[in-house]
């Protein structure tokens, strides 16, 4: 009985140290892909394309919306989004520079795609192009916006489960 004790210990042992080597790099690059090959959180995961809720810029400047066209938001299938930017006091902001990041900061990687705004809608509305997510798991999307030369920074934070 001990000694089998033992061997399932070992097999732990080895099971944890295995699960060490596929943990993802320390390097916090943008935009690198992890797909197949993170050993963790590789299951699927979706959201409803309303979950974000509006959230104001860093420095109060901006009062910004995203809504996923595809609904639910489901992993591994590239869709758009639609960004809304209003001013503090509520009115469309129709003419912002909006640069993207993001990914997921507990795995230390980025988009497996590298999405960018291709399109202004008018009416403070913004096509976000190129989204992807590629697990499960807390993700985080920054829009850095800058209109009439003044620039402020919105960070979502949101999960697939
Ligand atoms: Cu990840």
């Amino acid at each position: 009985m001990k000694r089998f004790l033992a061997a399932a210990l070992m097999t732990l042992a080895f099971l944890l140290s295995a699960c060490n080597m596929v943990a993802p790099t320390q390097n916090g690059e943008e935009g690198m892909a992890m797909d197949g090959e993170s050993g963790m959180d590789m299951s699927g995961g979706s959201m409803a394309a309303d979950a974000i809720e509006a959230q104001a810029t860093e420095n109060g400047l901006f009062i910004v919306s995203a809504v996923s066209q595809l609904d639910p938001v489901v992993i591994n299938e590239t869709h758009s989004w639609v960004i809304h930017i209003e001013t503090a006091d509520e009115n469309p902001v129709i003419s912002a520079d909006i640069s993207i990041e993001g990914g997921m900061p507990a795995h230390n990687h980025g988009f497996p795609t590298a999405p960018r705004v291709t399109e202004n809608l008018g009416d403070g509305d913004y096509l976000l192009e190129g989204m992807r997510f590629n697990m499960g798991g807390v993700w985080v999307l920054t829009l850095e916006i800058s209109s009439g030369g003044q620039t402020d920074s919105v960070t979502f934070e949101f999960e697939l489960k």
